[in-house]
């Protein structure tokens, strides 16, 4: 059998070594690694494990709204359209898009080329009737659309919250880049996780199964695995906890003991409770996005929330340029 013809766009930016970044981030204070480095393989799989969790209600939570409001989406932006994926997944998200969308075109983004081969792949295969697209880049670097996948009207999805990594400034930051991306007529399908009970959000990221704090201590097993790291995982604790005046959900792995870590043949110092800050998961209340997604040149048109209210999808379009600068 012959395969189909994937276009394959390669942007080739080198971004900074894992290693480099490692050593920045164990030498500022407060101490962080980016959680980008939460997945490798393993990583990847105990998150695919977080999202089966009772406790973690996002993605089971925002495939529910997607179910729900699919018909509506496809009926605001119309037919001949290119269906951007950021951070590209064989997920069953992009695949309820693709079916209900029915879309000329897809393109996947995603920083990994391999992760990126296979998944389009999969899509190629399973969707004979779609011209499939796949660029690897770094859509948080300014990304020009690739030749050829440019045509139609341009609709990019980025759901399960992952804008809530970013601060809000990189947040909208973010958000115009994406606007020059899809302008002058396409939109943005984005999933945001809304600020709700403490005790709900605190759950949510200090399962009783274990499985957050496995992939957040994974992160100290990469260190050793690839990087050479003299380090012991068991040194260190999982916390997670709800930042109210910040909006967030903060990550930490926090030592138990005075200990050193080396790495790259320097010597890293710990006393108890020093921490290394792995993520924040910015919460955003219905009101709060709308302001961001204005201030980046986006028109809020729609959004759909579960009946509980735990989560948000939003459907953006672009706001003219000539509008923005209209002085009253
Ligand atoms: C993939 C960034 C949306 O913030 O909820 C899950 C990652 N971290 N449990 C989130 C995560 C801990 C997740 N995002």
């Amino acid at each position: 059998m012959t395969q189909r013809q994937i276009r394959f766009h390669d942007e080739h930016v080198e971004p900074a070594t894992m290693l480099e970044e490692v050593l920045q981030g164990l030498t500022s204070r407060p101490r962080r690694i980016a959680p980008k480095f939460f997945y490798d393989e393993r990583g990847s799989r105990l998150f695919d494990a977080i999202c089966d969790v009772p406790e973690y209600y996002l993605t089971r939570t925002e495939m529910g709204i997607l179910e729900f409001c699919a018909d509506d989406i496809a009926r605001l932006i119309g037919p001949d359209t290119t269906l951007i994926e950021l951070g590209s997944g064989a997920s069953k998200k992009i695949r309820l898009m693709l079916e209900a969308l029915r879309p000329k075109r897809y393109l996947g983004i995603d920083i990994s080329r391999e992760f990126l081969r296979q998944s389009v792949e999969r899509l190629a295969q399973d969707y004979p009737w779609l011209e499939v697209h796949a660029a690897r880049a770094d859509f948080m670097q300014d990304f020009t659309l690739p030749q050829g996948a440019e045509h139609g009207k341009k609709l990019a999805f980025f759901p399960g919250s992952t804008i809530g990594n970013f601060e809000p400034y990189e947040a909208r930051m973010f958000l115009q880049r994406i606007r020059r991306m899809i302008k002058p007529d396409g939109a943005l399908l984005v999933g945001v996780d809304l600020k709700k009970d403490h005790k709900v959000l605190h759950a949510a990221y200090n399962d009783s199964a274990g499985i957050t704090a496995q992939f957040n201590l994974n992160l100290l097993q990469r260190l050793r695995d690839e990087l050479g790291a003299e380090i012991n995982p068991q040194g260190f604790k999982h916390r997670a906890f709800y930042n109210d005046p910040r909006g967030r959900i903060e990550m930490h792995l926090v030592s138990c003991r005075a200990q050193d870590v080396r790495l790259h043949g320097q010597r890293f110092h710990f006393e108890p409770d020093d921490s290394i800050h792995t993520e924040n998961s910015y919460k955003y209340s219905v009101d709060e996005f709308h302001a961001l997604a204005r201030a980046a040149g986006l028109r809020p048109r729609q959004v759909w929330l579960d009946a509980e209210r735990l989560f948000s999808v939003h459907y953006l379009s672009v706001i003219e340029r000539a509008r923005l600068q209209k002085v009253p």
